[in-house]
């Protein structure tokens, strides 16, 4: 066969990315070709993303990755889930995009149990309860401009607008579909009943497909760029179910769980069918995933936590990497002050050295000093490790599954503190890698979109040759100091509801 070239969009909330991927029949071989920093803007009293700069990187990211490759056969775009923009009948933009951290929607989800149950809602759409779902998005749109809601001709969710931009298709993918809490699962298509019941319209919604669709060629000056015969594939839009088919595991395997970990942890399992019965209790999410299969997992607030600490810090004349972060916290007494890191107070951004600082006072943890940011940092890995621990104990066993294997895949693979520890307080060996899993998943359903790949299996076992991992083994020396923490974290941060 002839080498593909794919050019891989990969929108995440605190970077964004670009990469060539080159498949020759045997390996796919990933090279970044552009990356470039993301975040919310404020305006007013609202947060947004700067959809336009986006998109002017996208396109640089894109002439790159075609000046490199000579041609390209594909463009596939994801990003983080729930967002969305209206546009109108001559598919213009109604305005900017919210970013999902906005404070419009607080309070909605209470008000919107008062008129449908939670477990109603549960039951049509498999998804866990959290402020930022599309949903309640709407509803806060619905409240604030609802000229423009009843205006509007078309709903994309981001990459969706993306690939319009490219295309000039409006069509939603399937695995992005569904983490707005406005999807049946039991129907197949759009809780338009669910939508219709709290008032909102639902005549904007789009034709959904699934995982790995073709949607045309590029158009207009673009396809001059780029190639008149430039494929534009919705391959998984969601960037957690990129990453989650990007990882190097067997299909749906029993013994092996995975943490996504970049902005948010995604902390679950790959099963074949939504488990709805237990997952409303304790708030498990069923997003649906490449080939029929469930992403079950728990958003985990994740390392956002450090990224805003850093940004605090930076802002205060104290810069610092990743990896000295790190460094840092080996200084800090261990598991001495623990914080629950799910706290809504963590979701929007600001000063959030100052906000940990006053859960723990509020929790009669000991408070670090202002200036100490060793105990922080380690506050905020210790407390990670010990959330993952209970997620991954709650979903084995919901699931009855017999974990052995932790896969850690995401910008989050590269800290060695969080995958080591996690191997030491859950007894279970972590594999970490790929970095680029997202980016990999994404490749590989562009591949299922150009017929070179059929199956779930296909995708795993190319992800598997593709990849290299490095592996993290328990150490156990350190298990009765973890179980000591985890007891305490245990009693005090009870895994809650929201
Ligand atoms: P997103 O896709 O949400 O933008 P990424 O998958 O790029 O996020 O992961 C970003 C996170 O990866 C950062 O917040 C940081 O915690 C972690 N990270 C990035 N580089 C390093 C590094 N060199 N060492 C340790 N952690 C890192
Ligand atoms: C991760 C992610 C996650 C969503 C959140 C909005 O980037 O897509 O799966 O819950 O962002």
């Amino acid at each position: 066969m002839s080498e593909r070239y794919l050019a891989v969009v990969d929108l995440g909330a605190e970077s964004g990315r670009v990469h060539l991927a080159r498949y020759d029949g045997q390996r796919l071989a990933l090279e970044e070709v552009h990356r470039f920093a993301n975040g919310p803007v404020a305006l007013q009293r609202h947060l947004y993303w700067n959809v336009l700069a986006l998109w002017q990187e996208v396109i640089s990211g894109l002439r790159k990755a075609r000046r490199l490759a000579g041609r390209l056969d594909s463009i596939g775009v994801d990003t983080w889930g729930v967002d969305y923009v209206l546009l109108d009948d001559q598919g213009l933009l109604l305005g900017l995009p919210f970013h999902y951290r906005d404070r419009r929607t607080e309070g909605l989800m209470e008000e919107v149990f008062a008129r449908v149950p939670r477990e109603e809602i549960y039951a049509q759409t498999g998804i866990q309860f959290m402020p930022i779902n599309t949903l309640y998005q709407l509803l806060a749109h619905q409240r604030e401009q609802p000229h423009l809601l009843e205006n509007a001709t078309h709903l994309l969710l981001m990459p969706d607008l993306f690939h319009y931009w490219l295309s000039g298709e409006r069509l939603c993918e399937y695995t992005n579909a569904t983490t707005t809490q406005c999807w049946s699962v039991p129907h197949g298509s759009w809780a338009r009943d669910l939508l219709a019941r709290l008032g909102l319209p639902t005549h904007f919604l789009p034709q959904v497909v699934a995982p790995g669709t073709p949607l045309g060629t590029v158009q207009g000056e673009l396809a001059e760029e780029l190639g008149e015969d430039v494929q534009v594939i919705a391959s998984a839009t969601h960037d957690t179910a990129a990453a989650v088919a990007g990882i190097p595991m067997p299909a749906n395997p029993r013994d092996r769980a995975y943490i996504s970990s970049g902005t948010w942890s995604l902390v679950g399992l790959e099963l074949p069918q939504p488990q709805i019965a237990q997952g409303c209790a304790s708030n498990f999410t069923n997003e649906g995933g490449i080939f029929g299969t469930v992403r079950f997992l728990r958003n985990v607030m994740g390392l956002w936590l450090l990224q805003e600490c850093r940004r605090s810090w930076q802002e205060g004349g104290r810069s610092f990497t990743y990896e000295q972060l790190l460094t840092l916290a080996e200084e800090a007494p261990a598991w001495a002050v623990l914080f629950d890191p799910d706290h809504p107070l963590f979701l929007p951004p600001g000063d959030m050295p100052a906000r940990i600082r006053q859960q723990l006072g509020a929790h009669g943890q000991p408070v670090p000093a202002a200036e100490d940011i060793s105990t922080l940092v380690r506050a905020i890995l210790d407390s990670l490790i010990l959330r993952y621990r209970q997620v991954l104990e709650l979903a084995a066993s919901i699931t009855g599954c017999a974990l052995q294997t932790v896969h850690i895949v995401g910008g989050g693979a590269q800290n060695r503190w969080l995958n080591q520890g996690l191997a030491d307080a859950t007894g279970l060996t972590v594999i970490a890698g790929p970095i680029e899993a997202t980016a990999q998943g994404n490749a590989l359903l562009q591949l299922v979109g150009l017929g070179e790949l059929r199956s779930l299996e296909e995708v795993r076992t190319l992800a598997a040759r593709s990849t290299i991992t490095q592996t993290f083994l328990p150490d156990p020396g350190w298990r009765a100091a973890w179980d000591e923490a985890y007891a305490r974290f245990t009693t005090l941060f009870p895994l809650t509801l929201p």
